[in-house]
């Protein structure tokens, strides 16, 4: 395959493999802090980047490149709040679709239409990830931490499809 592209999509694998670990991280710290709601919506968001990851590397790997699995660097171990771990999560979902954006970019210019057509499942996953993140942080700002119980308990409707579909 296209060097420029192998190397941006193992880039890629970077950045889906540390998403992953930032979920679990956050998942891991609100589990702790006894919101087993929201904490299981991060832990199918873990997994989800997860396979995210493996998807890229099935690629490379199909195309006669070669995925690279890389070391990562570690995520926070705590949050301030809950409000701010939702805010990271947009803010993060933000840089991936940028991200994204740039292997398109480089798909055009390499005349790549493959991997144009391929990764054209993660610019709409990007649109449903970006979506979630914000209608998440709405509902945080209108249910208040007075409701806080009641958020944890139905942050899960917002997971409306199966890790990997
Ligand atoms: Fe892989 O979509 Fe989020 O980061």
């Amino acid at each position: 395959m296209n060097k420029k592209i192998e190397e941006l999509l193992n880039a890629q694998i970077v950045k889906e493999s540390y998403s992953s670990n930032l979920y679990l991280a956050m998942a891991s710290w609100t589990e702790s802090e006894g919101y087993s709601g929201i904490s299981q919506w991060l832990y199918a968001q873990a997994e989800e980047e997860h396979v995210h990851m493996l998807r890229l590397l099935h690629y490379i790997n199909d195309r006669d490149g070669r995925a690279i699995i890389p070391e990562l660097k570690q995520p926070p171990v705590s949050f301030e709040s809950i409000q701010k771990v939702f805010e990271e999560v947009y803010a993060h979902e933000k840089s991936i679709t940028a991200s994204i954006n740039k292997i398109v970019d480089l798909t055009f210019e390499e005349k790549d239409y493959s991997t144009n057509q391929w990764i054209q499942w993660y610019v709409n996953e990007q649109i449903e990830e970006e979506k979630t993140a914000r209608e998440i942080l709405d509902k945080l700002k209108l249910s208040g931490l007075a409701n806080m119980y009641l958020f944890d308990k139905d942050i899960m409707s917002f997971r409306t499809k199966k890790v990997g579909a």
